[in-house]
């Protein structure tokens, strides 16, 4: 398998971009600001409703000119194309990646082995909307004749950050007589504690998964079925209290689940590019088809906008490559993303998965290991609270560390001065990072001599300022297909297979392997190593087996 490019380093795009580093590498983002008066108003972009403030980064008009060269040389225009065109670019797995189609509008036409896959996406999703409708008007009953009132999204990896993210960013939009709750892990502590306080009469559980094969969540799945069977004391409930979302109607089925209740996508769907197809249905039964519908649009605006924009104006493919900036040239190893908005406080949690699961590989597509460093990690909390705890290391340590800081003008609360104290924070964190405080101000401060070091702040610490509207269902969707599209960027320059997950896959298989270690009444030969034996035979002694 070949990208049919020659390997990243020899590009000479690349190589240009090495002399230029050493050229700018000891500039102060300071000495940039004095040099023009302007350049805080020029290195901004304003699309698809964000306006993208790039002017605290490292980079001169020649920098973003020499890395857009890169982007067009790694081929980048012709993927996009190939992206949303549905060419089977996941080459690991022989698919198309059409996230994109789930948020086109009902006319578009994308074609996928010889058929248009816009009509099915829009069949189900009035399907969902159908099914959301019910319960949003207390239609839905439960098998004892009872309303639904719980929803209970049982999923994970993938058919959960996804909407456990949406839930709490959308939150202010959701029917709030409705509670929702996301079991995840195989831990039996989530499972018990989202049900806890809830009458199994009146609740109602979604299976997501795309596979309906994956240990945790048929693992919980089984033991809900358990729960409200208990309960309701008969197997006819489960068409009542179950739903499915997934790919695999056999499977479904076999489960117990009538598949009329089963919500369907694709396999050109990946898991973690999935809240936008049938796997959003706990968010459309949350905030309702209409708010859902606006956050399809929101990430729509942001395809067109990367599709067709020149990459100079491109705000995803500058963030995709302001990240490989620092990542390949400066050895940044991480980048923090810092909401100012407490709805998107699961936000950088839902990031880590779209990024690190699709860039964090070592070879190429054409198997090649790769002699760059691919993803950063990518890691974050919700400011201000994020100021009183982490903040520190990116001010004064030694790690260089580039901030992503999402702000919005307007606040659902309007609570005295809560949102302007908010806003002020924002902005000055930016600004301290960047231009930090020399030893001179502090001397004319009055500080004493032997504090200067300490109180010094070296600044040139760069970061990105995202400043939307507000946190609409729209927005939303913009913020994620922004990210979508960066990782894409990133992925295509890396020349690597962002859709793919053998690390995910391997996960799967090695605990198949343990679990009957653990749970055999007679002794196991054991043949792992032997730190792992030791930790298996003393588990086994301690649950008494
Ligand atoms: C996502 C990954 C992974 C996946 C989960 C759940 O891209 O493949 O996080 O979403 O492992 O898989 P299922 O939806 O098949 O249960």
């Amino acid at each position: 398998m070949t990208n049919g490019l020659p390997p990243l380093k020899e590009l000479k795009e690349w190589k240009a971009l090495e002399a230029h580093y050493e050229k700018l590498r000891g500039t102060h983002l300071r000495d940039l600001f004095a040099a023009d008066a302007k350049r805080g108003e020029k290195l901004a972009l304003e699309a698809a409703g964000i306006y993208f403030d790039y002017s605290k980064h490292r980079v001169t008009a020649e920098t973003i000119n020499r890395l857009c060269d890169l982007a067009e040389a790694a081929g980048l225009r012709e993927k996009i194309e190939d992206m949303f065109t549905g060419e089977k670019i996941n080459l690991t797995e022989g698919r198309a990646v059409l996230h994109t189609a789930l948020r086109a509008p009902k006319n578009a036409t994308v074609v996928v082995d010889g058929e248009n896959v816009i009509p099915h996406v829009h069949a189900v999703l009035e399907k969902m909307e159908e099914f959301a409708e019910k319960v949003r008007g207390g239609h839905w009953k439960g098998h004892t004749g009872k309303t639904i009132k719980n929803i209970v999204n049982i999923g994970i990896g993938g058919s959960d950050l996804g909407p456990v993210m949406a839930y709490e960013a959308l939150k202010h939009y959701s029917q709030r007589g409705l509670v929702f709750r996301f079991v995840s892990n195989v831990d039996g502590a989530d499972f018990a504690e989202a049900v806890l306080d809830l009458d199994p009469a009146e609740t109602l559980f979604i299976v997501a998964s795309k596979t309906f094969t994956t240990q945790e969540t048929m693992t919980n799945a089984e033991t809900a079925r358990d729960w409200a069977l208990r309960a309701l004391k008969d197997k006819a409930a489960i068409a009542k209290h179950f739903v499915a979302v997934s790919t695999n109607a056999a499977k479904v089925s076999a489960f117990g689940i009538d598949t009329d209740n089963m919500f369907g996508f694709w396999d050109w769907v990946g898991g973690r590019y999935s809240m936008f197809s049938a796997i959003g249905l706990s968010t459309m039964i949350a905030i309702g088809p209409k708010y859902f519908r606006e956050m399809l649009a929101g990430a729509h605006e942001m395809d067109e906008h990367y599709r067709n924009a020149a990459f100079e104006e491109n705000i995803p493919a500058l963030m995709g490559l302001l990240g490989l900036w620092y990542n390949n040239f400066f050895g940044a190893q991480t980048i923090a993303v810092l909401p100012y908005e407490q709805y998107l406080k699961r936000f950088p949690a839902y990031l880590q998965q779209m990024t690190m699961e699709s860039n964090g590989k070592r070879v190429t597509v054409d198997g090649r290991a790769a002699d760059y460093q691919t993803s950063q990690v990518y890691w974050g909390e919700p400011g201000t609270n994020g100021q009183h705890s982490f903040y520190q290391l990116i001010h004064q340590g030694t790690k260089l560390i580039a901030c992503d800081f999402i702000a919005f003008s307007k606040t659902h609360h309007k609570l005295g001065r809560h949102h302007d104290l908010l806003m002020a924070n924002v902005f000055a964190q930016a600004e301290a990072l960047a231009f930090g405080k020399t030893a001179e101000e502090l001397k004319t401060e009055g500080v004493k001599d032997w504090l200067i070091p300490h109180k010094t702040f070296e600044g040139n610490r760069p970061s990105t300022t995202m400043l939307l509207d507000e946190l609409t269902p729209a927005a939303l969707g913009r913020l994620v297909a922004l990210y979508e599209h960066s990782v894409f960027t990133q992925g295509m320059i890396w020349q690597i297979d962002p859709f793919d997950q053998w690390g995910v896959e391997l996960g799967k298989v090695l605990a198949g392997r343990i679990a009957p270690e653990l749970e055999s009444a007679a002794e196991p030969e054991l043949k792992h190593d032997s730190s792992t034996n030791a930790l298996i035979r003393r588990y086994r002694a301690s649950a008494g087996r």
